[in-house]
């Protein structure tokens, strides 16, 4: 099976598996795992926050970062299609108590005029905006990149106003390594940030919540409160480090591998392709061929290539490190095949 479902799907490699092993390891709880705080030193320095914390999800970190800065009954403002507001079960409503307001971006990049506008007034009747989220890169944006000047601009009329930026940046790295900058261009633009170690820099789990040490320390209590205090957890940590460490670069790779595949997706008869390929993410359109994403994403996986429905008519692949230019070359031939029989069907 060819698995374009998600980065997520990536296997630790031997060095992470190693690492697991070897970790010395204590009681996080006691803050007496080397492992973890090796790894939450390392993430701060990397991610320029004055402190990290070791989370285990991405929705973990969103959750804990909203939970710290909002009280309930304030209004967060989002991008309409961000992961924090449509894939993450109404998690703000049901654990933070805040409101969404959403504000329909471009190819993932909300424009900081609506979400000035959107800043509540002081008023009895309104809610406190709490918090203004950025997602970068945007999953349900194909990927996209969101420029650096854009959070620039947000974030200094958020501060000029004390209201908190938060990014999820669970594909930060492949934000950086797409835009040729560093993750700190992006974070510098931000009170908070989340990223995923767990996605294309293949760690097998975990994400890390960066901030001030006062936000940290907040948001530590919220991580306990949630059940999320672990103990000799430096196993799964220690390949969390390799990954932030080793693995950020070969991003790049995988880049190359979504352009080589969307490249000859769009030559596809019945297919086009929707997103602007920054990153890894190649969303497709199938209506064309008079099929749904769910029939397309079932009879590709007979052709052996896993993908996921993205829409009624859309398809979403991805790429990551255990997916090589060999398996995209088969995986295009599959998806060839495929549109050729849907083709000679309707
Ligand atoms: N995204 C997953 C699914 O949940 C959709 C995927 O396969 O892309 N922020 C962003 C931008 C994400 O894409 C994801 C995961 C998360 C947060 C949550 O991370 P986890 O899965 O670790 O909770």
């Amino acid at each position: 099976m060819i698995d374009l479902r998600s980065d997520t799907v990536t296997k630790p490699t031997e060095e992470m598996r190693r690492a697991s092993y070897e970790a010395e390891v204590g009681d996080d709880v006691y803050r007496e795992d080397p492992s973890v705080r090796k790894l939450e030193e390392k993430a701060a320095e990397i991610l320029g926050k004055e402190a990290a914390l070791f989370v285990t999800s991405g929705t973990q970190g969103n959750q804990i970062a909203v939970l710290t800065h909002c009280r309930p009954g304030n209004e967060i403002l989002l991008e309409s299609d961000s992961h924090i507001f449509y894939y993450e079960s109404g998690a703000v409503a049901a654990l933070a108590g805040v409101q969404t307001r959403t504000i329909k971006g471009d190819k993932g990049q909300m424009n900081p005029a609506d979400v000035f506008a959107a800043i509540r007034p002081e008023d009895q009747h309104f809610p406190e905006t709490g918090l203004i989220c950025i997602e970068n890169t945007h999953n349900r944006a194909g990927g996209a990149v969101v420029q650096v000047a854009n959070m620039r601009e947000i974030y200094h009329h958020a501060n000029a106003h004390s209201i908190p930026v938060h990014v999820d940046g669970a594909r930060l790295f492949n934000a950086a390594v797409s835009a040729n900058c560093s993750v700190q261009d992006f974070t510098k633009y931000s009170d908070t940030v989340q990223i995923c170690l767990s996605k294309g820099l293949g760690a097998p789990i975990g994400s890390i919540l960066a901030g001030s040490e006062d936000f940290i320390r907040r948001a530590r209590k919220w991580r306990k409160r949630l059940g999320g205090g672990l103990r000799q957890v430096g196993i799964i940590a220690a390949p969390g480090l390799v990954a932030l460490t080793k693995m950020t670069e070969r991003l790049a790779e995988d880049h190359e591998n979504a352009q080589y595949l969307a490249k000859s997706i769009r030559e596809i008869e019945g297919l086009s392709i929707l997103n602007s390929v920054d990153t890894n993410i190649v969303v497709v359109e199938v209506a064309d061929l008079g099929c749904t994403a769910d029939q397309f994403v079932e009879a590709l996986k007979q052709k052996g290539v896993l993908a996921v429905t993205f829409g009624p008519t859309l398809v979403r692949l991805t790429t990551h490190y255990d997916v090589t230019k060999a398996n995209i070359t088969t995986a295009i031939q599959a998806i060839n095949e495929l549109t050729k029989e849907v083709i000679g069907v309707n």
